[in-house]
């Protein structure tokens, strides 16, 4: 046709791409590549049709997948789906259907749409993690680490979510202290669970993100490191009245042992409940009233600073290692079950808590650092008691009071402290994380089963690899509504198995894992997705792995993005890929707002996907979304004109069409000058651009070249100029980038068979970059000395600076005085000198 329709370009183009497949990457290296890249982005999960921020996020990918291929690269592209997890259950309770109709019925509808908006995937790849071919790998990968200790079993204080009845990781509740998943305020509760050991890989997961600096966005790196929350200090050793043990306790203060008036243990520590046990019983009452109370309060308001203290004394004593003095123990909340030793030495003068809990019980306050308090003009003093201000010493000063100590400030009586200690036997130096063990138990149903076996004598057996996969059961009759265990432990056919060691009756571990051991590895099953023998093959990690981009959702930062580092490294230890970090680069997409806000369907402000691309079709959708800004901030649909897009897209098209219209053009050698240079600067700067995320700015030149090539034409060259001709041919590779449809048409229609996706971009002429220039004259007392090649829109300043540096003028003017020295920008320079 001679009108821009997109409707039929699509389906003139998708029945051909479906039988092309041109983005399939199994067989052997094509000859001529530059390389291999491996673009992905974060596999969506299928709670119903692909919304805007998949649109957004898979179109930035596409963008990097087509540009690498553009480049010569062979590109790795694959789509999975993330399709075990909790909403499919939940709607499943709801509506009574079978979680997996619900589930592949939704990705069935996701690819549908994808086709629609033509991402370039291989398809040949694809995965879904609740496919038993899939899952069995988590199994396997389960049980490796099993094997190295690195899973293993826990009785602890778990998160509970109330409302979906499971467990949940540290990673799960949100800094209010609610489930990210059901929003519930989530409790503490105490449960035999199974654990990934990711604290042994606390020190690598944190120091390896040096190298992704640059590479990461850093408000990633800084969610990472806070999350590990490493703490470098001592480990202080407390005698203690009536035990034989004495209490350690972790401290980054050791310098400030001489201001310890009383310990704090937390409440819900075995170390709380056996020191209690020591003592008289009314206190041990008191005691078991406020464990009581604290089990109501979630772990987020415990770390609160600005709570009340709250805390009882247990009765028992500790001995100061220096003075020997008692020191009366107590519980309080503030201090944390899981934080070190589960103890603190409370140093009320110098830590601010200490302090408040000092002050509201009356326990003694003794400084021990001279720290200088400015007061409100500025004027350093030091009637800076802390006991009567309520306002602990936490800044630099000197020591006091400290013995040997005194004198040194706080940097030096650090390592001072921890000698000492050292010395005396009653410390050393320690380390803490923040960082906890991964909980991966589920009590739920959607979700890979633990492959392990429990003995009637609480042996646990792993089920032999031979036997993998553990399959789901089926759902029917079983009851999958949350009640605190496992749908799973009803089904009685499935639990009930012998013991593989002595035929004993046994029971199969009914939890299933959390989700995020799907995502954890996914990456690595694309090199291989339907291999029946290996996790993925070990060729194709070496080819294509680590993946080159990743494309993603800020709110991974930590979960998804720390666990993924986690199983890489584990991985790579145990010798299946020689990499160790999975995700070279990232990208942060933003989000797609309406009128300010997030869009949801409560709200009334959702723009659906699928409206949008009958609407406007995928090219104008992906272009919009390109152009909105950078991709990384969040686009306000209300601001953007996807209406806009298909009118840029159109005229770019018509160019095409022009071109073809007049049959033969002209050699491009002769072709407008000044398109030519258009075009080639653009050709020249597009990898930069692409490179460094600026998606937009390039949208932003292509619409200037279309402008261009279309004033050209208009102007009396037509459409058979050989410069416009070449315009055509770079517009339509560089469109592919974001409107693969129309740059596939325009492709065509400029008389070309092969497919555009797959042509190389042609290298920009070096002589059609550098400027004009004219030349500029420079005399020295009216004699010629010099010429100088210079831009037409040279500055006064620098064409001067340019002048007095050429080697003729600096001979010239030799010794003498430079008296002058006019400028006539872009043409003359005139140099008087004195004799
Ligand atoms: C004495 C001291 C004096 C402390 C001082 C600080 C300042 P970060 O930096 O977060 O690692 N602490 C240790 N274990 C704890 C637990 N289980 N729950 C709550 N608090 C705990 O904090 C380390 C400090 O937190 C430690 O150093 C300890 O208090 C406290 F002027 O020891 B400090």
């Amino acid at each position: 046709g001679d009108r821009y329709d997109f409707a039929a370009i699509q389906d003139t183009w998708l029945p051909i791409w479906d039988e092309q497949k041109l983005f399939e990457t199994t067989g052997p290296d094509p000859e001529g590549i530059r390389g291999h890249k491996y673009v992905l982005d974060m596999f969506p999960y299928p709670s119903g049709d692909l919304h805007m921020g998949h649109a957004e996020a898979f179109g930035f990918g596409d963008t990097v997948a087509r540009y690498w291929r553009h480049q010569g690269y062979r590109v790795l592209h694959p789509i999975g789906w993330d399709s075990f997890g909790l909403p499919a259950e939940n709607a499943a309770i709801k509506r009574g259907v079978d979680p997996r109709e619900w589930t592949y019925s939704n990705i069935d509808q996701q690819k549908r749409s994808f086709r629609l908006y033509a991402p370039s995937f291989d398809w040949s790849r694809v995965l879904h993690t609740s496919d038993p071919e899939y899952y069995r790998w988590n199994q396997w990968l389960f049980l490796q680490m099993f094997e190295k200790g690195l899973a293993y079993r826990k009785d602890s204080w778990v998160n509970w979510d109330p409302v979906d009845q499971t467990v949940l990781a540290n990673e799960q509740v949100l800094a209010d202290g609610t489930s990210e998943r059901s929003g519930a305020m989530v409790v503490k509760k105490k449960l035999t669970q199974w654990y990934f050991r990711i604290t042994d890989y606390a020190d690598r997961l944190l120091d390896d993100l040096d190298a992704l600096e640059g590479r990461w966005p850093s408000k990633v790196l800084a969610m990472q490191r806070n999350w590990i929350g490493r703490s470098r200090g001592a480990d202080v050793d407390f005698r203690i009245e009536g035990r034989d043990e004495p209490v350690t306790v972790f401290t980054t203060r050791p310098d400030t042992l001489a201001g310890v008036t009383f310990l704090v243990v937390a409440p819900d520590s075995d170390l709380a409940a056996e020191l209690v046990a020591g003592a008289d019983e009314a206190t041990a009452a008191e005691f078991a009233d406020y464990l009581a109370e604290v089990q109501k309060v979630s772990e987020v308001e415990r770390q609160d600073a600005a709570r009340p203290k709250t805390g009882r004394f247990i009765g028992r004593y500790a001995l100061h290692p220096i003075t020997g003095e008692r020191l009366p123990i107590w519980t309080a909340d503030y201090v944390l079950a899981d934080y070190g030793h589960g103890a603190v030495m409370a140093v009320p003068a110098h830590d601010q808590r200490d302090l408040d809990f000092a002050r509201a019980f009356d326990l003694p306050v003794t400084v021990v650092l001279d720290v200088p308090v400015a007061d409100a003009d500025g004027a350093e003093h030091a009637d800076n008691d802390p006991a009567a201000t309520g306002v602990a010493l936490t800044g630099e000063g000197t020591l006091i009071n400290s013995g040997a100590l005194d004198g040194l400030s706080k940097a030096e009586a650090i390592p001072a402290a921890i000698a000492a200690l050292e010395a005396e036997g009653t410390g050393r130096p320690a380390t803490t994380y923040r960082l906890r063990d991964w909980l991966i138990s589920r009590q739920r149903y959607w979700g890979t089963p633990i492959p392990i076996i429990h003995g009637q004598d609480g042996s646990l057996h792993p089920v032999p690899e031979s036997e993998l996969p553990v399959e789901l059961p089926p759902s029917a009759g079983l009851d999958l509504k949350p009640k605190g265990a496992s749908p799973l432990g009803a089904a009685t056919d499935w639990v009930e198995v012998t013991n593989p060691v002595d035929g004993t009756p046994a029971r199969r571990d009914p939890d299933t894992m959390d989700t995020f051991v799907d995502s954890s590895w996914y990456f690595l099953r694309f090199f291989g997705p339907h291999d029946q023998t290996r996790p993925f093959d070990p060729e194709e990690a070496k080819r294509w792995g680590p993946v080159d981009q990743y494309v993603g959702g800020v709110e991974h930062a930590i979960l998804h993005l720390l666990y993924s580092r986690f199983i890489t490294k584990v991985l790579h230890d145990l010798g299946h890929i020689d990499f160790d970090e999975p995700f070279t680069s990232v990208l942060n997409q933003g989000m797609v707002l309406m009128d300010g806000s997030k869009m949801s369907k409560s709200k009334g402000n959702l723009v659906e996907f699928a409206e949008q691309l009958t609407e406007y079709g995928a090219d104008a959708l992906r272009v919009t979304l390109a152009f909105a800004g950078p991709p990384e901030d969040d686009i306000d649909w209300a601001d953007v004109s996807p209406a806009g897009s298909s009118k840029f897209l159109a005229r770019a098209w018509r160019i095409a069409a022009d071109v073809e219209a007049v049959g033969v053009s002209a050699a491009v050698e002769g072709g407008d000058r000044a398109l030519r240079r258009a075009t080639h600067r653009l050709l020249a700067d597009a990898p930069g651009l692409v490179e460094s995320f600026k998606f937009n700015v390039l949208v932003a030149r292509l619409m200037e070249l279309v402008n261009v090539t279309r004033k050209t034409i208009d102007s009396g060259a037509g459409a058979g100029d050989g410069a416009v001709r070449e315009a055509a041919e770079a517009l339509a590779l560089l469109l592919d980038l974001y409107a693969p449809f129309t740059a596939a048409d325009m492709w065509a229609k400029l008389g070309h068979d092969d497919p555009v996706a797959l042509v190389r971009w042609p290298e920009a002429e070096p002589a059609l970059l550098v400027e004009d220039t004219v030349v500029a004259v420079v005399q020295v007392n009216g004699k010629l000395r010099d010429r100088l090649q210079v831009s037409p829109s040279i500055g006064a300043d620098e064409l001067r600076a340019l002048a007095l540096a050429s080697e003729a003028v600096t001979r010239a003017v030799g010794d003498a005085e430079i008296a002058a020295v006019i400028v006539r920008e872009p043409k003359l320079v005139n140099i008087a000198i004195k004799r």
